[in-house]
């Protein structure tokens, strides 16, 4: 997908995603002990347009990232249980976290225990009282580099979609989503149907075409709010928050039936190719129980003959 395109084209293809979408607001975590001071923090960014989740107790942020999965993350250097290092350091331990921008927050103006603070991972330090222009203008700042850097780390190479590492990031999200709001969740697991076939008959290329050709699809069908990735090679992994078994199942059955009926274009000819679902609806399980349960669901549709969903 990104193959092939200079630096310039590969940016504007980056901000056509939604993780680099200027309009979609920033998701900020600001963790401080001071009530006060969070409310400030809090009051700023609402009138800067960016969602915030306020912490006052660093103990919270485990639970935060996960459930709020913030972008950037604003953190008091000094707080009475641990100090804004430590935090930092659990933060860069979960994987989707590694990167992101954490800014700290404090009244220290000794330069060596700022330098010694940024050594240990944090990318801005905001002396208080805070300039909330000076915040703001670092929040964006910081902001849109996280996007584009996100936006090629969760992306797929040839199809633009989810990678795994993401899909499975985005499905613990969802099941956390789910558990709080009580809404269902459904999981699909697709494979292609003899791919390999299609491969040793028109090529490796053309088989890429129609990995593609099924990711469009996938992203045209689908809610804007479900997530699509490439799970592997030829299997695509959906992620359908608030919906039931029943719903998915009408879903990627109608979505199955159009796929097999697409002309794929060959050299001087054309093809069809079909693909086998297994689904299962979350029912309070781990991401990875559920996904072995969708594994096993997609073994019988291959079983039962292909082309087909089965739960
Ligand atoms: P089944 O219906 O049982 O799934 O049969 P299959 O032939 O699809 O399954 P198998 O796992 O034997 O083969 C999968 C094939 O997918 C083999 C591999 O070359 C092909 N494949 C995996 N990744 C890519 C890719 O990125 N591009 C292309 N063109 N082919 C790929
Ligand atoms: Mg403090
Ligand atoms: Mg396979
Ligand atoms: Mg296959």
């Amino acid at each position: 997908f990104f193959r092939g395109l200079d630096p310039g084209q590969l940016i504007e293809k980056i901000e056509t995603y939604s993780y680099a979408n200027p309009i979609e607001p920033y998701r900020v975590l600001v963790i401080d002990d001071s009530r006060a001071q969070a409310k400030f923090m809090e009051n700023v960014l609402k009138k800067a347009g960016m969602h915030s989740r306020v912490l006052t107790d660093p103990m919270e942020v485990v639970e935060a990232l996960e459930d709020f999965s913030p972008e950037i993350i604003i953190l008091d250097m000094y707080m009475p249980s641990c100090n804004g290092t430590e935090i930092a350091k659990v933060i860069r331990q979960q994987d989707h976290f590694h990167g992101a921008p954490i800014i700290y927050l404090s009244a220290e103006d000794d330069t060596s225990k700022q330098l010694h603070a940024m050594s240990l991972g944090g990318d801005d330090f905001l002396t208080k009282p805070i300039d909330p222009k000076h915040l703001v203008a670092t929040l964006h700042n910081r902001g849109r580099r996280a996007r584009s850097l996100l936006a090629l780390m969760v992306r797929d190479n040839l199809t633009g979609l989810y990678n795994h590492t993401h899909t499975l990031h985005l499905l613990d999200t969802e099941i956390s989503r789910a558990k709080q709001n009580g809404s269902a969740l459904s999981y699909a697991m697709l494979d292609l149907d003899c791919f390999k076939k299609i491969n040793d008959t028109y090529g490796h290329s053309i088989g890429d075409r129609v990995l593609r050709s099924l990711s469009l699809h996938l992203k045209q069908r689908l809610r804007k709010s479900d997530h699509v990735g490439r799970y592997g090679g030829e299997e695509f992994a959906i992620i359908l928050p608030d919906t039931g078994l029943e719903g998915a199942r009408t879903v990627m059955d109608e979505i199955r039936e159009k796929f097999s009926e697409l002309r794929q274009p060959a050299a001087g000819t054309d093809f069809t190719v079909t693909f086998s679902c297994g689904l299962a609806e979350w029912q309070g399980e781990s991401a990875k129980e559920l996904c072995e349960r969708a594994d096993n669901s997609l073994c019988s549709a291959k079983e039962g003959g292909r082309n087909q969903v089965m739960t």
